[in-house]
């Protein structure tokens, strides 16, 4: 079979560059117009495209996620992250920037499954067959929000790839654990390394479960968990894991990074998004939007009850909410 070396997602430079910045730099290039010096046409070029390096990746935007509040401007997805396999701070994004060699990536799919795989990730992107783009709303359990154009694919379409088997209750997930990598795991040796988190079959069939594997139109940064990670808008940021290198289904109910971390006292297994529930330290009824600073009411599942309401029917019993 014949492997192309740019998969066909991979849009080129020309398509991905904003129309005029594209054409002014074409003709910058031509006649160095306008007295501009040689080195600037290297700067425009810079700043108009891949400025961290990244492929674009095409995908059209499923218009059935819609935000109801402005989308987060790309700096600060970039630059305000939880990921403490680079330190237990929000300014990792230098340090996963140099650090994490994110391609070549191996992702390994198995446990109780009929066609367990491991491949490259670009491999299953193509693997998987048209991306799209959704519009969403993360909310981190410590009370700060954010919004995201992910690009990527259901988990739904992970799961009918390998076919899990009717014994499988979860879908156990595990984030890279090279300290070499990530600085953060050598010198926090106290956590509980590699960040595991996990689902339910009923989750992982659901249409919001998402993997992303780009955002704001190309790659995923580094910073927010190249090359795939996935993202569960209606539960606290801490189950949407990053840098994902094994999918594995399970008959167990696995135990999270922070479940273990804090005994589940404070940070459970179902972890969905509730006002009226506050964390044992403090109130989960409003949210600090990043980027305008402002407080705005929480809302139940994180705005997303109609789709994901239905599935926790019967359970009420058990610590949803935490
Ligand atoms: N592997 C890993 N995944 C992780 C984390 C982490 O520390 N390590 N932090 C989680 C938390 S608490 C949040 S809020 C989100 C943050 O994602 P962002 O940095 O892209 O906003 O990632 C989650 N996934
Ligand atoms: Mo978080």
């Amino acid at each position: 079979m014949l492997i192309k070396s740019t998969p066909n997602w991979v849009i080129k430079e020309n398509q991905a560059t904003p129309e005029h910045i594209y054409l002014n730099r074409r003709t910058l290039m031509k006649g160095f117009a306008g007295g501009i010096a040689a080195t600037s046409i290297g700067a425009i070029g810079g700043a108009a495209f891949a400025q961290e390096g990244r492929a674009a990746m095409a995908a059209v935007r499923n218009e059935a996620y819609q935000l109801d509040r402005e989308l987060t401007p790309e700096d600060i997805n970039l630059k305000y992250n939880n990921f403490y396999e680079f330190g237990s701070h929000k300014r990792i994004s230098a340090n996963a920037e140099e650090n994490l060699v994110s391609r070549p990536w191996q992702v390994e799919i198995g446990g109780l499954v009929n066609n367990p795989m491991t491949l490259d990730v670009d491999e299953l992107i193509a693997k998987v067959g048209g991306l799209e783009e959704r519009l969403y709303r993360l909310r981190c359990v410590e009370a700060w929000s954010m919004t995201v154009p992910w690009i990527g694919f259901t988990f739904a379409k992970l799961a009918s790839l390998v076919e899990p088997l009717g014994s499988a209750k979860y879908l156990r997930m595990e984030t890279f654990g090279d300290p070499k990598m990530g600085n953060g795991i050598a010198t926090q040796p106290w956590y509980p390394w590699p960040y595991v988190e996990s689902i339910t079959m009923d989750e992982v069939a659901n249409e919001l479960a998402f993997l992303a594997v780009g955002a704001y139109g190309k790659q995923v940064s580094n910073s927010m968990g190249a090359p795939i990670r996935m993202h569960l808008p209606w539960k606290y940021g801490f189950k949407s894991i990053k840098s994902i290198v094994k999918f594995t289904f399970v008959e167990e109910r696995p135990i999270g990074f922070w479940e273990e971390i804090s005994s589940a006292r404070e940070y459970g297994f179902w972890a969905n998004v509730n006002p009226e529930v506050p964390h044992p330290r403090w109130s989960q009824a409003t949210e600090r939007v990043l980027h305008t600073d402002e407080r705005v009411p929480t809302l139940l599942y994180n705005g997303y009850a109609e789709q994901v309401a239905d599935m926790y029917a019967g359970i009420e019993g058990q610590e949803l909410f935490r």
